[in-house]
């Protein structure tokens, strides 16, 4: 857009006003462990970028790639909203992701299952959630666990049939809940028959995926792969573009046919009656014209290179309307985007309720501390959470965020924030009650109510996640094996993925056979956590119907009151009601604020002069 184009003669001050060039300052920031006080400053907001590009070349040469990635987003303007609130079964909802690989085994074969799924409706209608998000069960040859999609319409022998997916959507109806499914359309498996079509050079299919011609060993650009090592692979006279594993090839958003084929399928999966999707990376659907290089400081700092081209690309916005209109907008689904590397303004940008993109989406800015990346092996502080927070808080109110703490991309966050394992059970109540008492919809993830742990694998061979092997792969190159593998334990998504623990018999319930990755350590299993009122999963029961009974823990207001550093008191009020959280995000006492009202929910008996470690309580104030 023009008025936004920015030049060398332009100022720090301008790239700030950007609301692309804000969020990528702030990420920068962050990474580096620097304040954002920083470009407070009048005299860096009054700097050239040329001055700025001519100081940080030497270290970091970023501000020319950085200049053309700006001026290439499209429809950034946005003026602030200030619309009130309107309603919305999604807002009110609380969603729980099942990833069904690890969820409940029937036919004894090592892997979960749909009617698996059906087996434990009870138990999540008990539980009180309103949706189930579905990670993908479509057929699939399983080289990212199902995200790698070979047929969109089909189910995968592994987990039934399109008849017991029938069924699950019939019973969930029949309950008053409702199905998510998880929609990957930036790619395909390379086993799709799309992709068949492709390589053998049959039309329309060659230009259904992002390629080019095969003239020597060297790729068509620099981009690597999110999952490590480059992002090309060469099959028969073209190279063909892959953002994740080699077998996940990016589709070509800019082909109409391909779109209408996406389109149509997703309009016959709302014809069965699912309720809404979880768009897998959407953001990355489309990728700058001409597919130039990836600049090399910003691939050095992400961890893979080309990103600025296609974290938000020129056509984003225009495909994700187009894809709401044409499917999911006019039935009155619910969408959310995962969306890495999207900020809080481009957040606002793709989810403000009058833009007619998404309604939520998924990011990740949360997830680890300033400088810190997921294989880093080190304590979360949860005063940074507090911080996100904050941060997201002054949303505006056309904008609704979706929140969530864990999912199958994560170590579980219990032990990301404290080894000391006879403080975890107050730590999981204390990340039950803040989930559930945000303004945003809640995600919880399969076993995070029971308060699961990471796995204690002890070597890379009980590993399966083809991203860890593929970085254990990668690290091992350029360090000590002890290290390498030290980093893949701190990160590896499989500790989100080893099986639920149902009951304490045989593979704690989960199987009667082998279960395709071993069974995790040191959870309470959900039969041993029913019987017992005092559980994580009683109290999750708790928080969540406190949540259904009062509109204001959905709706009302947030506004965080003054207290300790490392405490977060803050109020949600609507014009009927008010509650008052009190988190110690912390392992030692901290003062506790006298905020009068009724105590309806605390993770400690009883009441102390000061708050206790993690200690949370959720006041009704009178
Ligand atoms: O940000 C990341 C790497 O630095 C990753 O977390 C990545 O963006 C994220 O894993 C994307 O996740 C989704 O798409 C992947 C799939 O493997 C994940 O399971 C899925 O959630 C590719 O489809």
């Amino acid at each position: 857009m023009a008025e936004h184009s920015l030049t060398m003669r332009n100022t720090v001050g301008d790239l700030l006003r950007h609301p692309i060039g804000a969020d990528l300052i702030e990420k920068v920031l962050l990474q580096m462990g620097a304040s954002s006080k920083w470009v407070d400053n009048a005299l860096v907001r009054r700097m050239r970028l040329s001055t700025l590009h001519r100081l940080t070349r030497s270290r970091m040469d970023v501000v020319p790639s950085l200049l053309d990635m700006l001026n290439r987003c499209a429809d950034i303007s946005r003026a602030p909203s200030g619309a009130p609130v309107t309603k919305a079964w999604w807002k009110e909802a609380v969603v729980y992701q099942v990833y069904p690989r690890s969820f409940l085994d029937t036919d004894g074969d090592g892997v979960g299952d749909i009617p698996g799924i059906l087996q434990k409706l009870d138990y999540l209608q008990a539980l009180g959630v309103d949706a189930l998000w579905l990670s993908p069960v479509y057929d699939s040859p399983f080289d990212d666990n199902g995200y790698d999609i070979r047929d969109y319409e089909r189910i995968a022998a592994q987990f039934g049939t399109m008849r017991d997916m029938e069924r699950l959507i019939e019973e969930l109806h029949g309950r008053g809940m409702r199905l998510i499914m998880d929609m990957v359309l930036n790619h395909t498996s390379d086993e799709h028959a799309w992709f068949a079509g492709a390589v053998n050079g049959i039309e329309p299919y060659v230009d259904y995926y992002i390629s080019a011609p095969y003239r020597d060993d060297t790729p068509p650009n620099n981009w690597t792969s999110v999952f490590g090592g480059g992002a090309w692979k060469h099959v028969g006279d073209r190279w063909w573009l892959h953002l994740f594993s080699p077998k996940q090839m990016d589709l070509n958003w800019k082909n109409g046919r391909m779109r209408s084929e996406l389109y149509a399928m997703m309009n016959r999966w709302l014809d069965k009656g699912v309720d809404g999707f979880r768009f897998d990376v959407i953001n990355l659907i489309s990728k700058t014209e001409g597919l130039p290089d990836g600049n090399a400081a910003i691939g050095a700092m992400m961890g893979y290179t080309g990103a600025e081209h296609y974290f938000f690309g020129p056509e984003l916005q225009t495909r994700l309307r187009e894809m709401r209109g044409q499917t999911y907008g006019p039935r009155g689904a619910m969408s959310v985007g995962e969306m890495p590397g999207v900020g809080k303004r481009a957040n606002r940008l793709l989810t403000a309720e009058d833009r007619g993109q998404l309604d939520m989406s998924i990011r990740f800015e949360h997830l680890e501390n300033p400088g810190k990346s997921r294989f880093d092996d080190y304590a979360y502080n949860l005063t940074f959470l507090k911080r996100q927070v904050l941060s997201e808080a002054d949303a505006d109110n056309a904008c609704w965020n979706a929140w969530y703490w864990e999912n199958h991309d994560n170590p579980r966050m219990i032990s990301k924030i404290e080894k000391d394992a006879s403080l975890h059970p107050p730590l999981g109540k204390l990340l039950a009650l803040w989930l559930l008492t945000l303004r945003g919809t809640p995600f919880i993830y399969q076993g995070q109510e029971l308060g699961m742990v990471n796995a204690g694998f002890a070597s890379i061979s009980e590993l399966r996640d083809i991203e860890s092997l593929r970085m254990y792969r990668e690290f091992c190159r350029s360090m000590p094996e002890r290290e390498a593998w030290s980093k893949v334990l701190a990160g590896s998504r499989d500790h989100g993925r080893v099986p639920m623990p149902w009951n304490g018999g045989i593979n704690h319930g989960f199987t009667a056979g082998e279960p395709w990755i071993r069974m995790g350590s040191g959870t309470d299993s959900a039969e041993r956590q029913e019987a017992d009122a005092s559980s994580l999963l009683h109290f999750y029961r708790r928080a969540i119907a406190l949540r259904k009974k009062h509109a204001a823990l959905v709706y009302g207001d947030f506004r965080c009151l003054r207290g300790h550093k490392d405490t977060f008191v803050y109020e949600r009020a609507d014009e009927r009601e008010c509650f008052v959280v009190q988190l110690n995000l912390t392992r030692s006492p901290k003062p506790l604020q006298r905020v009068g009202g009724e105590l309806l929910l605390g993770n400690y008996d009883g009441e102390a002069a000061r708050l206790r470690p993690y200690e949370a309580r959720l006041y009704k104030r009178i």
